[in-house]
C-alpha cells in the first residue's frame, strides 16, 4: 500500500491552550497494576489541548497520561512538560507537525497534540473525523457507521461480585467482556466465570504481570475458550512473548508492548502474538495509528481499539479510529455512562443493545463538543488534586 499523504491544514497553528483536567470516574478500574484511586480519591487526571488555527478554526485532543508512570512512563506532569517547552512551540505558526519529528518519545503528548490537530482539519474540510482518517488511508476505504464494542471490567475483591458485574454489564448489552487477572486471581476465577456464562465472548488482560516462568499456569487458560489474553509478558517484551505464543492455543494481544507499526511487523515475524490492540496514546499520534492499521490490513491481523479511561474527546478520536474497517474486533470504547456521568462533553456515548455497537460521530471534526462550565469545574478539580497527589 502506498506511503501515507501528509497532513496539513489551509491556516498556521496560531494558539494551543492546555487544560488539565480531573473528572470524577463513575467507577476505579482496578487493574494488575494498581489503579491511581487512592492517590486521588477516583478522579481521572487528563490533558486536553485546545488548537487554534489562524481561520478561527478549533480542534480537541486529550492526552491519556495517568498521574503515575503505571501503565506507561509518561504522567500528566511529563506530558504538561513535554507539550508546554518543546511540542508547542515547534509547531506553532507551521500548517503541520513536522516539527515534533526531531523529538523523541512522550506518544501521550504527541497524540494529544495530533488529535487536536486532525481534527481541526476535519472541522476545516466539515469532514468528521472517521472520514478524514479514511481518506487519509487511501484506497477507497470507507469508514463504518457503528463500531462494535466491548466492556473491560477490574478486579475485584470477590468472584462473586466480579459474576455480578458481569451479569449487569450483559444486561446492558456488552457482547464481549474483558477482566483483568493477575498472579492469584487468574485460573480459579476465569473457571469461575466460565462456568457461571459459557457462552459469552471472553477475554483476560494481564497488564503484563507475568513472566515465561508462568506458561503451565497460562496454559490452563486454554480450555476456557478465551477470546484472547491480552499482554501477559513484560511491558516492552516482543521476544519472551515469541516464546509464549506457540505454548498456547489461546491467541496473545499484545498491547503496551506495540509503539510502532514496526512492533507489530517484528511481533508477527517471531510469532510472538496474534492479535494487536492500538492505543493511539500509546503509538504517539492518528498518523501512526494508520499505520498500525495499514499494517493490519495487509497481514488480515485482527485488530480492536484499546481505551485508557478517556472523556469524551479522547473517546471521541478512538471511536473514529474505530471506524476503519481493519478493526475487526470489539474495542474498549464502552458507553459514556461507565466511565463519566456526566462527562466533559455535551455528546454522549450509548450503547446500541441489540448489536453492542456505538454509532460513529458524523458531525464535522471531532464531532463532541467541551461543556465549558463542566470545563472550568474539572480544571479546579484538577488543581486540587494535584496538590494532593504532591506530583
Ligand atoms: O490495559 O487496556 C488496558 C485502562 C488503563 C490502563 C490500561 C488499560 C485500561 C483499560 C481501560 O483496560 C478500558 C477502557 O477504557 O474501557
Ligand atoms: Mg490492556
Amino acid at each position: 500500500m502506498s506511503k501515507l499523504p501528509k497532513l496539513q491544514s489551509s491556516a498556521p497553528i496560531q494558539k494551543i491552550t492546555l487544560h488539565p483536567i480531573a473528572m470524577p470516574m463513575v467507577e476505579v478500574l482496578i487493574t494488575s497494576f494498581g489503579s491511581d484511586a487512592g492517590l486521588t480519591d477516583a478522579l481521572r487526571g487528563a490533558v486536553l489541548v485546545e488548537l487554534q488555527l489562524a481561520n478561527g478554526v478549533i480542534g480537541w485532543g486529550e492526552c491519556v497520561a495517568a498521574w503515575t508512570p503505571g501503565y506507561s512512563y509518561e504522567t500528566i506532569a511529563t506530558a504538561i512538560h513535554i507539550l508546554n517547552d518543546f511540542f508547542i512551540p515547534a509547531i506553532l505558526g507551521k500548517t503541520d507537525l513536522d516539527g515534533l519529528k526531531r523529538y523523541r518519545g512522550h506518544p501521550m503528548a504527541r497524540m494529544a497534540i495530533e488529535a487536536a490537530f486532525w481534527s481541526a482539519v476535519a472541522q476545516e474540510r466539515k469532514v468528521p473525523l472517521g472520514d478524514l482518517l479514511a481518506a487519509q488511508l487511501g484506497g477507497g476505504i470507507q469508514r463504518k457507521a457503528r463500531a462494535e464494542v466491548g466492556v473491560s471490567i477490574g478486579i475485584q475483591p470477590t468472584i462473586d461480585a466480579t459474576l455480578g458485574i458481569i451479569e449487569k454489564r450483559l444486561n446492558e448489552g456488552y457482547r464481549r467482556i474483558k477482566l483483568k487477572i493477575k498472579p492469584g486471581w487468574d485460573v480459579d476465577f476465569l473457571r469461575a466465570v466460565r462456568k457461571t456464562f459459557p457462552k459469552i465472548t471472553l477475554m483476560a488482560d494481564a497488564n503484563s504481570a507475568y513472566t515465561l516462568d508462568d506458561a503451565p499456569l497460562l496454559k490452563q487458560l486454554d480450555d476456557l475458550d478465551l477470546l484472547m489474553i491480552e499482554q501477559p509478558l513484560g511491558y516492552l517484551d516482543i521476544y519472551q512473548h515469541s516464546k509464549l505464543q506457540p505454548q498456547l492455543r489461546t491467541p496473545i494481544c499484545l498491547d503496551e508492548s506495540i509503539h510502532t507499526a514496526d512492533d507489530i511487523r517484528l511481533a508477527l515475524h517471531i510469532g510472538a502474538g496474534r492479535i494487536i490492540n492500538l492505543k493511539p496514546g500509546r503509538v504517539g499520534g492518528l498518523t501512526e495509528s494508520l499505520e498500525v492499521v495499514k499494517v493490519c490490513q495487509e497481514t488480515g491481523t485482527p485488530l480492536w481499539i484499546g481505551g485508557m479511561l478517556e472523556t469524551g474527546i479522547g473517546r471521541a478520536a478512538n471511536l473514529a479510529v474505530a471506524s476503519l474497517p481493519a478493526v475487526t474486533l470489539p474495542s474498549d470504547l464502552s458507553a459514556t455512562n461507565r466511565y463519566y456521568d456526566p462527562d466533559i462533553t455535551h455528546e454522549i456515548f450509548t450503547l446500541n443493545k441489540a448489536d453492542s455497537t456505538i454509532d460513529v460521530l458524523t458531525a464535522p471534526g471531532l464531532g463532541v463538543h467541551i461543556h465549558p462550565d463542566r470545563l472550568v469545574e474539572a480544571k479546579a478539580a484538577f488543581e486540587k488534586a494535584y496538590q494532593k497527589a504532591g506530583v
